[in-house]
């Protein structure tokens, strides 16, 4: 295998052109395999490999810097700079990540997980490179699903400003998970339709004509195309940016001439390369979505794939449902219709679905003014990226108490995408928020019930589940929810267990059969039902448990509420300490954490209820 003798980027200086091509295989066959049994960022991988190929043999990595957006496109790069070994352990407890991160390699030049902040970082980079009088090349691989994100553009419009050295790489397969969205992208088309023409009119127009009617009638569109750019109205000609493209991004011969090129030239420059996500693996290549993020899959059948119902479903099926009903109902998301289990609504009420790209900030924001004008907007969106719009929920939606629904997917430790995508931090985020209301749905049903509500509430309401399966609730039930108030599932006469959402069931199950143990469904996490808190209080023990950072958690707030209130149980908080959770199986980081059920029993036991016979049986 060559792959094998490729121990750093310096091994493909050698290499010819036919050996560079024969790698490029080898290295869709590594991915492929791997992928298989980890799970993983299948298709943006295997779309960038020529790119990554070519980028590494042509710039001097670690000392060049090479930085790719969101970093889940980056296995070729894994495999290039010395990590061959430990490419079987990618996603997996204590293996590599899933994306780059500076502390796993030299050659990662960022830690990501996000996407649009590659450039920014560029940015800081080249400013941090000239002001110390040093050499190095910088080149950003961006997406053009990231590039539709407000940081990515406004990091553009400094770096037209500043005119730093650097190369930018927008990779463009004109898919984020589903196909991109927005002007830019239908710009990038006509630019693409313009590449076309001049490759079909090397094959002559009277050919072209016969061969393909539909190529033809592009070609008058091209045409207005190709002024623009002879015009320089190429909008990144606007933001001072050289433009080059848009070029074929599997023509690896073609990449490294070009890449030789452009590399040394001074200022920004911008290339602009095509590429096929999902090339070179039929089934990714025809259906990309479904194998952005692949699960685990079999390599003999790779559509026989698992699928079970899952949180994101529920709300899916929920949502659509109250949307026949509610005509003012309009969902938004930030380029997240797969993952937030909105395919169904999309084709169902696609006047009243918005994807507004990877722009979480945008998506809030036109809640508001969507809340504004008397409608009722949902934002789909992952805790994890919900971060990004903090400001808008304060500014935007909660000074005026803005009737903006909140469905918060991902919440909670989410497995093998690690600690940039952990959804760990929204309560203590949303829960500084004056008027926020929040709550998290033990089970399907119950999601169903709070959703409807939420809608019905005046002010911001954020509903938070997890990741992963769940039971689908009974087919078009929609019970009450009495809001607001937490639900005593057992009664205890020693102490109280209050849990939500994932961690209810590991406190069911260290409670059962002992009457000495109570377990409430603290559902309504903001405001805390004060009434049922004084009467777990009563018992003279509480102990809180989440699959949050204890840091301004839900155990926070019932210790907040207590002092406000004038009572002194012995409190007990289970949740995430104070650093970042790494990437690993939830049910074994919710161990490791000490918030499953032996967790909290050893914590029972430590508050001096369940006896310490019991906790060394595992009782
Ligand atoms: C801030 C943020 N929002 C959403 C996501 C989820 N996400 C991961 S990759 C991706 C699509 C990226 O598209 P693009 O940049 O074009 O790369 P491709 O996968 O097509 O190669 C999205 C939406 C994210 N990583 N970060």
């Amino acid at each position: 295998m060559l792959l094998s003798r490729i121990k750093g980027p310096e091994d493909l200086k050698e290499l010819s052109g036919e050996e560079l091509e024969l790698l490029a295989e080898e290295l869709r066959s590594e991915i492929i395999r791997v992928t298989a049994r980890t799970g993983g960022h299948l298709a943006s991988s295997l779309g960038a490999v020529e790119l990554i190929i070519a980028l590494h043999r042509v710039f001097d990595s670690p000392r060049d810097r090479i930085l790719f957006d969101v970093g889940h496109q980056a296995y070729a790069h894994k495999l290039l700079t010395g990590r061959q070994e430990k490419f079987d352990s990618i996603r997996q407890p204590g293996g590599l990540s899933g994306f780059t991160k500076v502390s796993e390699s030299p050659h990662d030049a960022i830690t990501v997980g996000h996407a649009s902040t590659s450039l920014a970082n560029a940015l800081g980079m080249a400013v941090a490179r000239d002001l110390q009088g040093a050499d190095y090349k910088i080149a950003a691989v961006i997406g053009d699903g990231a590039l539709t994100g407000g940081m990515a553009l406004a990091a553009l419009n400094k770096i037209g400003e500043l005119g730093k050295d650097m190369l930018i790489v927008l990779n463009d397969n004109e898919m984020s998970i589903s196909p991109n969205v927005g002007a830019l992208a239908g710009y990038f088309k006509t630019l693409q339709v313009q590449r076309w023409v001049q490759d079909a009119e090397k094959l002559g127009k009277g050919l072209l004509e016969r061969i393909s009617p539909r190529l033809f009638d592009l070609a008058d569109r091209a045409k207005e195309a190709t002024k623009m750019i002879l015009h320089q109205d190429n909008p990144f000609y606007a933001w001072n940016l050289r433009y080059v493209g848009p070029v074929d991004g599997h023509d690896l011969k073609g990449l490294v001439y070009l890449l030789e090129r452009l590399k040394d030239l001074s200022g920004p420059t911008l290339l602009h390369v095509v590429t096929t996500k999902g090339k070179g693996y039929k089934v990714a290549e025809e259906d990309p979505t479904s194998w952005h993020g692949a699960s685990p899959f079999s390599l003999e059948a790779p559509l026989a794939k698992k699928s079970r119902y899952t949180w994101s479903a529920a709300f899916g099926d929920a949502v659509t449902e109250l949307a026949d009903r509610e005509e003012k109902l309009v969902v938004v998301t930030p380029a997240m219709r797969e993952g937030s289990g909105l395919v169904r609504f999309s084709q169902t009420h696609p006047e009243r679905f918005l994807d507004v790209g990877i722009a979480e900030d945008v998506a809030v924001t036109t809640a508001a003014g969507l809340a504004l004008a008397g409608m009722k907007p949902v934002v789909a969106i992952y805790s994890t990226f919900l971060q990004r719009a903090v400001d808008q929920v304060i500014h935007d939606v909660a000074i005026e108490k803005l009737n903006v629904v909140f469905a918060v997917d991902r919440a909670g430790l989410v497995g093998a995408d690690g600690p940039t995508h952990h959804g760990v931090f929204d309560l203590a985020l949303l829960r500084a928020v004056p008027g926020m209301q929040i709550a998290a749905p033990k089970d399907a049903l119950e999601m169903r019930a709070m959703l409807r509500a939420a809608l019905r509430q005046s002010g911001p309401v954020a509903l938070r589940w997890p990741r992963g399966g769940v039971e689908p609730a009974i087919d078009g039930a929609w019970p009450e929810c009495s809001w607001g108030s937490w639900q005593v599932l057992k009664e205890g006469g020693e102490v109280y267990v209050l849990a939500f959402g994932k961690t209810l069931p590991y406190a069911l199950a260290a409670a059962a059969d002992d009457p000495r143990i109570g377990v409430i469904n603290a559902r309504f996490i903001k405001p805390i039902d004060k009434n049922a808190l004084s009467r777990a209080a009563a018992s003279g023990r509480i102990l809180t448990v989440e699959d949050h950072q204890l840091t301004g958690g839900f155990g926070a707030a019932v210790l907040e509420e207590l002092q406000d209130l004038g009572l002194k149980p012995q409190l007990r908080r289970l949740g995430l300490p104070d650093r970042f959770t790494e990437q690993g199986d939830v049910a074994q980081l919710h161990a490791r954490a000490g918030i499953d059920a032996a967790g909290i029993r050893k914590a029972l036991a430590e508050m001096g209820v369940t006896s310490a016979a019991a906790v060394r049986r595992g009782g």
